[in-house]
This record gives structure tokens, C-alpha cells and sequence, in this order.
């Protein structure tokens, strides 16, 4: 097989993610045509299938080799995420948002060799907001990405993370669940054991320690996990935890975010390595200290509930 060049991978992938930002602006959530797949809150519109469609064609024709994996054309049992070179998407990264006009959805263009995360691009379109990152090579934020090269009030690239939260010091340690904001999302399944543990994980975290919890800074749900994930590399939130979401919601993000010094632990306690493709993720921001510490931290919150979805 011939060389994987990341860069022209990346380069590719960017210029996909302001194509798709453009079909994702340019359709009216108001009147775009909706239908669910689980359950009434797994929702997908006209607009995903057809960024899907861009992405694929454009990916298919320049790279007709590498596999592709995308939401919107998955089939449950069959599609599988394996060693080959493959591009892994999600056209539109936090629908329900999109649905309600709420500016937080992204377009998350992963892609995976040996099934590890090795180019991740993640566009919010509503805000013009940029994330990227090439294994080896670092990972940036961009504001006002898509303006033209050059152009006045295109932001510069920002190396991830965000140091000192933006302060321009050092990315803190990380000190315990009781400083931290935490990402999390309820995701589409309602019911059952897996909710069960999300709900009784929730109350933990956020109840005081009087009450027996850990009494985080508070819980935060962006409604993308790519945005989660990117959110974690910037170091605005020091964890996120989600069971249900697929290796399409993650790979770009998790490349992003091991690029900022983070990294993806599993959301049943006791794996450090999950496979990209597990459905149940606990992500790490980039801190010289404290990492692994909060894993087991929130590992003994979770105790000795496990998520389990079927793939
Ligand atoms: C969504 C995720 C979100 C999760 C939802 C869903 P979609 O992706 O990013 O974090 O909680 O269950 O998977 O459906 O908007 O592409």
C-alpha cells in the first residue's frame, strides 16, 4: 500500500469541512425535511445524507482505496472499523442542536489508521470555529476559519491547548473531580441498564460531599461529542464522558485531543486503551499532573455500574 501522507490527508479533509459548513448554513433547520432512527430523540435530517453524500464522493474519488465509515450509510452488525486505512464521519455532529437552531453542531472528518485516530478535522460552521490535528504534528483552533486566506479578522491558528485557559501560562494541573467541569451527554437511549448508570453517574458528580458525591464544578453537555472532545483539547472542560456515541463521533476529536496532551480512557472503569470503535469513552484534557488520578477518580464514581452497547 502506497504511504499515508497526513498532511494532504488533512489538507483534503479541510477543505471537505468548509464544502459541508456551507450545506450545513445554507439549509433552513426550520424547514428541513426530519426522520429518527432508534427512538424520537436519535434524529437525522435531509442535511446529514446529503453532506454524507458530498463527503463520500469527494473522499471515494481522490482516495478510492482507503475504506470509509460515515453515520449516515452504517449498517449495525455489519459496518466495522478495521486496521485499514479509513476515513471515519459524521456529517453533521450534534443534529438535535442543528434541528433547534442551537449554534453548537459541527462536521467531524476522522481518520483512522490501525484503527488509531491519526487526522481529525472538526468544523462548527455556526461559529466558524476550527479544530485540527495531525498525529505527530500538533493540534490547533482557528476562529473565523473559513474567511479567505489573509483576509482581515481570520483568527490565527492556536496551538491546543489553550494554555492557562487562554491566560497564556502554563495548562494547570489537574486537581480532582472537585475542581473540575465535566462534560457529559444523555445521549438517545432512554431507558435501561446504560441510563441507569449515566443517571446515577450524574447525581454522584454533581451532589455535595455532604450527600456523598464528588461535587464537580459543574456538568456540561455541548450536544456533539466531536465539540466535546475538542472542548477537552482546548482545556475548557477537563473531562468528558459518554456511553452510546460511535466511532464516528469520536475519531477526528480524539486525534484533536491527544495532539493537546489528553487522552481517552474507557467509560467503564478499568480499561486505559479502548478501542475507537468501544462506545463508551472518558476523555482527559492535556495537564502536566493529576490525569490518570481523575480517571480513577471518576472510575470509583461509576463504580460498579458498566455501560454496555451493542456495536
Ligand atoms: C450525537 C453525539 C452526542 C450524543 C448523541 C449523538 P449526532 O451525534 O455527538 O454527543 O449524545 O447521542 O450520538 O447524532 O448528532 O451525530
Amino acid at each position: 500500500m502506497a504511504e499515508v501522507n497526513l498532511q494532504e490527508i488533512h489538507d483534503t479533509l479541510l477543505s471537505i469541512a468548509f464544502e459541508a459548513g456551507r450545506m450545513i448554513l445554507g439549509a433552513n433547520p426550520n424547514d428541513v425535511s426530519t426522520g429518527t432512527k432508534l427512538n424520537s430523540v436519535d434524529i437525522v435530517t435531509e442535511t446529514d445524507q446529503a453532506v454524507e453524500r458530498m463527503i463520500s464522493t469527494r473522499l471515494k474519488t481522490t482516495y478510492p482505496t482507503f475504506a470509509f465509515v460515515g453515520e449516515e450509510t452504517y449498517v449495525a452488525g455489519e459496518t466495522r472499523v478495521t486496521d485499514a486505512p479509513t476515513f471515519i464521519v459524521d456529517p453533521i455532529d450534534g443534529t438535535t442542536n442543528f434541528i433547534h437552531g442551537f449554534p453548537n453542531a459541527c462536521v467531524s472528518l476522522g481518520f483512522a489508521v490501525g484503527r488509531v485516530p491519526s487526522v481529525g478535522v472538526v468544523y462548527n460552521p455556526f461559529q466558524d470555529l476550527l479544530f485540527t490535528g495531525i498525529r505527530g504534528h500538533g493540534s490547533f483552533v482557528q476562529r473565523n476559519a473559513s474567511l479567505a486566506e489573509g483576509a482581515a479578522g481570520r483568527g490565527p491558528k492556536q496551538r491546543l491547548p489553550l494554555a492557562g485557559r487562554g491566560s497564556g501560562a502554563a495548562a494547570p494541573p489537574l486537581t480532582g473531580l472537585g475542581a473540575a467541569l465535566v462534560a457529559v451527554e444523555w445521549g438517545s437511549s432512554r431507558d435501561g441498564p446504560n441510563f441507569e448508570v449515566k443517571a446515577r453517574t450524574f447525581e454522584r458528580l454533581a451532589a455535595s460531599r455532604e450527600a456523598g458525591g464528588s461535587m464537580v464544578h459543574s456538568l456540561r453537555s455541548l450536544g456533539s461529542a466531536a465539540l466535546n472532545l475538542c472542548a477537552c483539547a482546548a482545556g475548557q472542560v477537563d473531562a468528558y464522558w459518554e456511553g452510546g456515541c460511535y466511532a464516528w463521533d469520536v475519531c477526528a476529536g480524539w486525534c484533536i485531543l491527544a495532539e493537546a496532551g489528553g487522552f481517552v480512557a474507557s467509560g467503564n472503569p478499568g480499561e486505559w486503551e479502548p478501542a475507537i470503535d468501544s462506545r463508551v469513552y472518558l476523555a482527559v484534557r492535556g495537564a502536566p499532573s493529576g490525569q490518570r488520578e481523575l480517571v480513577e477518580e471518576f472510575w470509583a464514581v461509576i463504580g460498579d455500574g458498566r455501560m454496555d452497547y451493542q456495536h
